[in-house]
């Protein structure tokens, strides 16, 4: 019996193992029954034309003027793709030498074209994204992306709350059923590659209460076309000012959220993402070798690094209480913090409170408008009452702690305000205790906002600098996209 063309593919994958079964080790640390190592089809140049022509073919309806290789692995099949379809390609660099200097895309295009992604596996979809970002922020449209194996573990869905649809050309499902079939593996071989894919079929788990509120297609662009530039010259707050000329000096939107379990981690990775981070934010009562000196050595690597220090205070308490909080305890936080936030529970004497204390050290306060955990009360309303209570103290408040501020009524508010969002990761998702993630993109282009807040995504990599990297390069390109 002749094989499909899919068929023959997987076939031709076995027979020059880059699917190999056994006990792998994968980057995420977990075992594997089964490894794919597609770096190997260049040496196979019929097999590299037969993969582009089916790719090719799956993208028939899909209209692109140009394609782009996610790097390293597709960057071949990408230029077998271009070849043969005669569609020009780009790259997308991995490694963007300087701030603002080095390209992040090389190749000619013109803003208003569409731009097709074509990887060789996807995972959770996190490399697609990387790739579309900066060809989004160079202003191209980037709505399809389409790939060699989909590993089934929510890259689909993570691309599609981005909105860009997956066309894959088999799943891996489908490789071990015809491995199976075609007496390439054991029965016994197949049934744990399925369990360890059942066990393992998202990387990424999309809460109910994420996915409930996508960003609409037709949704007003907040602050579209507004750069940080014109938007300090309307701020009245000195430190308001201050972050946004650092984020135009540094390039970057990204504020660490630096919750480490010690002081001296926190001062250890304060050094080693400095230069990235427009901003660092503290829990100053999660740190058990806290002592007075604190704020002076945090203020120092700060100077040195040019980012500002936000202590996420979240004061909520009335006015009185707040300016003893605000200035002593052990803490003493007006002396170290540039910027701290609160809670409107308590009604517009916490803002008097927190002023009486903060202006006359040319200090800053964020609201909490929004939270970005699952079920929370700051919504409708409250939002409103933040807004306001904003507008009346823009001598000192800056901006807001928001999730979505493209969605508020009466949105785009005063653009002197500072928009700042956490819950921030490379794909959407969630933890275990209610925290939900949007990716810096969605967040920043689809919500409106101005500064990603990032805790863990940065603070448990494998390279805590280089994620920073990663970040502030997505955050960066994501405001550059809006203001197109
Ligand atoms: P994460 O590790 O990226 O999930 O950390 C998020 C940080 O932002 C963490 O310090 C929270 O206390 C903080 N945060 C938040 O997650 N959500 C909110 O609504 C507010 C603060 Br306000």
């Amino acid at each position: 019996m002749s094989s499909s063309p899919v068929e023959s593919l997987i076939l031709k994958l076995h027979e020059i193992s880059a699917v190999k079964f056994g006990n792998f080790k994968l980057k995420s640390g977990i075992s594997s029954p089964i490894y794919i190592d597609l770096r190997l089809i260049i040496s196979y140049p019929s097999l590299l034309r037969d993969i582009s022509q089916t790719l090719i073919s799956s993208v028939s309806s899909t209209r692109y003027d140009l394609v782009c290789g996610v790097p390293y692995t597709a960057l071949p099949i990408a230029t077998a793709v271009s070849l043969s379809t005669s569609t020009p390609m780009l790259m997308r660099r991995k490694e963007v030498k300087d701030y603002g200097t080095a390209k992040a895309i090389e190749g000619h295009f013109s803003p208003d074209q569409a731009c097709l992604i074509i990887e060789d596996l996807v995972t959770s979809g996190s490399s697609v994204l990387e790739t579309a970002a900066p060809l989004r922020a160079a202003g191209l449209s980037v709505t399809d992306a389409v790939v060699l194996i989909d590993r089934e573990q929510g890259g689909r869905e993570n691309l599609e709350a981005n909105g860009i649809k997956l066309h894959a050309i088999l799943r891996l499902t489908d490789m071990v059923r015809v491995l199976k079939e075609k007496g390439k593996v054991e029965a016994e071989v197949e049934g744990m590659v399925l369990k360890f894919l059942e066990e393992n079929r998202k990387v990424a788990v999309v809460p109910p209460a994420a996915a409930a509120a996508p960003p609409k297609e037709d949704k007003k662009i907040n602050n579209k076309g507004l750069r940080f530039e014109e938007r300090q010259k309307l701020a009245k707050n000195v430190t308001g000012k201050r972050l946004f000329e650092v984020m135009v000096k540094k390039e970057s939107n990204l504020c660490l959220a630096a919750d480490v379990s010690t002081a001296a981690e926190l001062l250890q990775i304060a050094e080693k993402v400095g230069p990235e981070i427009c901003m660092l934010k503290t829990h100053v009562d999660i740190l058990p070798d806290f002592t007075p000196d604190f704020g002076s050595k945090l203020r120092a690597i700060a100077d040195k690094y040019n980012f500002l220090i936000f202590e996420d205070r979240k004061f909520a308490d009335i006015g009185n209480t707040v300016t003893m909080q605000y200035e002593g305890g052990i803490f003493h936080i007006l002396d170290w913090a540039d910027i701290v936030n609160a809670h409107i529970i308590s009604g517009p004497g916490i803002v008097d409170g927190l002023k009486l204390k903060g202006l006359p050290r040319g200090r800053g306060l964020l609201l909490l408008a929004e939270m970005s955990s699952a079920g929370n009360f700051a919504k409708g309303d409250y939002t409103a009452a933040a807004v306001k209570i904003a507008e009346e103290h823009s001598d000192f408040v800056i901006g807001f702690i928001s999730v979505n501020p493209a969605s508020w009524p009466g949105a785009p508010v005063n653009p002197a305000f500072i928009q700042a969002t956490p819950g921030v990761q490379l794909v959407k998702g969630g933890d275990a205790l209610g925290q939900q993630y949007n990716t810096p993109y969605s967040v920043v282009y689809d919500r409106g906002s101005d500064i990603i807040i990032v805790g863990r995504g940065i603070i448990k990599a494998a390279n805590p600098a280089e994620a920073a990297r990663e970040y502030r390069l997505q955050g960066w390109d994501a405001y550059l996209a809006k203001c197109a």
